[in-house]
């Protein structure tokens, strides 16, 4: 499926609810007598009106941008093999080790030699009394857009530390999946341990994720249970757990650092384009609309420029911070929040959401993401480049100049728009 095709899956209501509070306001100011409601109306842009009807905040399971490595990748394997290899919910068994190569010290190790492994029924009696649900962003270090947007739901993985009672030498907490038995295809990530002990102000913890949008995590998505790292990017929310090892090692020593990646970068701020006209007419005003990650840095501003083709672009400017941006609207909290919950409808959420009220504390959240809109309305024809960037909550333009990936996708995007005289 074409990117941005997909990411107009999700996100919805939110810009829907915005065109109709332009209809109803009459795009005041904008010179124009010709309003964007006839425009729809008059379906020239069948597929802006088809997108934004389907645009949806929480991504569908089935929508996510997946990775997952593995001959075959463990999901693929056929249910009775999954089943054998703890792969099901029923055979699942986490292990719980201090690491042999080094001196961290544990009481009560939980493995599977000593029948004394986490399984299902216990990670759900401990999930009773202590699980979280939050929102949080799905995005892989060096991808363009987000994986997806998820409703995640699990067990504060401290909860599972406390239980070996570790005594000491304790520095970092390796983890990794299923992979076919053979070290070549681990997939394994690691965090301080002070990461999982405690969660700064307005973050969530790490938790031993086993539900996605109210439902029990897919094979694909790596059920039965996956490390879900809410600030940090993909590569540490290792998928079908099996295994945490306590470490004294310092080392970050995640499968993601020999594939030339930064394994501990937060997840960025910055911007992408959802929908944008490739062609329209003179004096037209036409909708744009497109997603915001909100990363550590937060978010203040969304904002886009268009340049003609034909003008020279300016020199020593790469990041054009001495461009004539122009704000977009970042859209609210929907009501309907989509990916498959019903009615669309969250559950009660204690965590980022005011349970009487229904509203979030604060919008938008930090590592999620935002739906954004603006009017586009070009006086001169021409060919044009369109391009979209963030302020963060410190003021500062982002993608910040960081010409090199490795530490989160960056780089203001581009898309083409075409201004024709009206026929
Ligand atoms: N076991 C395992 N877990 C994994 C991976 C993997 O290859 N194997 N890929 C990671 C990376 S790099 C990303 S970006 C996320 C993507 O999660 P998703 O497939 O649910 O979107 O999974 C992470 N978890
Ligand atoms: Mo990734």
């Amino acid at each position: 499926m074409d990117q941005i095709e997909r990411i107009a899956r999700e996100h919805a209501d939110v810009s829907r609810r915005y065109f109709l509070q332009l209809m109803a306001t009459g795009v005041a100011g904008l010179g124009t007598t010709r309003l964007w409601a006839e425009e729809h109306e008059n379906k020239t842009h069948p597929l802006l009106a088809e997108a934004i009807s389907k645009l949806e905040y929480l991504t569908r399971e089935e929508n996510f941008i997946s990775y997952g490595r593995g001959k075959p990748p463990p999901h693929k394997l056929p249910l009775e093999k999954r089943r054998e290899v703890g792969l099901v919910r029923e055979t699942w068994e986490l292990e719980v080790l201090p690491d042999p190569e080094s001196n961290a010290k544990v009481d009560r190790p939980l493995s599977k030699a000593s029948g004394t492994a986490l399984n299902w029924d216990r990670l759900m009696e401990l999930a009773k009394t202590s699980a979280v649900r939050f929102m949080s962003v799905m995005s892989c270090t060096n991808g363009r857009s987000p994986c997806g947007m998820g409703l995640w739901e699990g067990l504060p993985l401290r909860e599972v530390v406390w239980l070996v009672r570790p005594t000491g030498n304790v520095r970092r907490v390796f983890y990794y999946g299923y992979h076919n038995d053979d070290p070549e295809q681990r997939f394994q990530s690691s965090l301080p341990i002070g990461r999982v002990l405690e969660d700064p102000p307005g973050e969530h913890p790490v938790i031993l994720c086993y539900k996605l949008n109210g439902e029990w995590l897919t094979p694909k998505r790596g059920g039965p249970v996956r490390m879900l790292v809410p600030d940090a990017y993909g590569n540490k929310s290792v998928k079908w757990l099996q295994r945490i090892i306590l470490t004294n090692n310092y080392q970050a020593n995640d499968t993601y650092a020999t594939w030339n990646n930064d394994t501990v970068s937060h997840i960025k701020t910055c911007a992408r384009f959802i929908h944008t006209p490739q062609k329209i007419d003179v004096g037209q005003p036409v909708p744009i609309t497109g997603v915001a990650q909100v990363g550590m840095s937060g978010l203040s501003k969304v904002q886009y420029w268009l340049h003609p083709q034909d003008e020279l672009l300016p020199e020593n400017d790469p990041y054009f911070s001495k461009r004539q941006w122009k704000d977009a609207d970042i859209l609210p909290p929907p009501e309907l929040w989509g990916g498959g919950l019903p009615d669309g409808k969250l559950p009660s959420i204690p965590r980022q959401f005011d349970t009487t009220t229904g509203k979030p504390h604060r919008w938008p959240i930090l590592n999620t993401i935002v739906h954004w809109a603006a009017l586009l309305c070009v006086p001169r024809p021409g060919k044009y480049d369109l391009r979209c960037r963030t302020i963060d909550a410190n003021g500062i333009a982002q993608p910040m100049p960081r010409p090199f990936l490795k530490s989160g996708h960056n780089a203001i995007q581009k898309v083409q728009v075409v201004v024709e005289e009206k026929a």
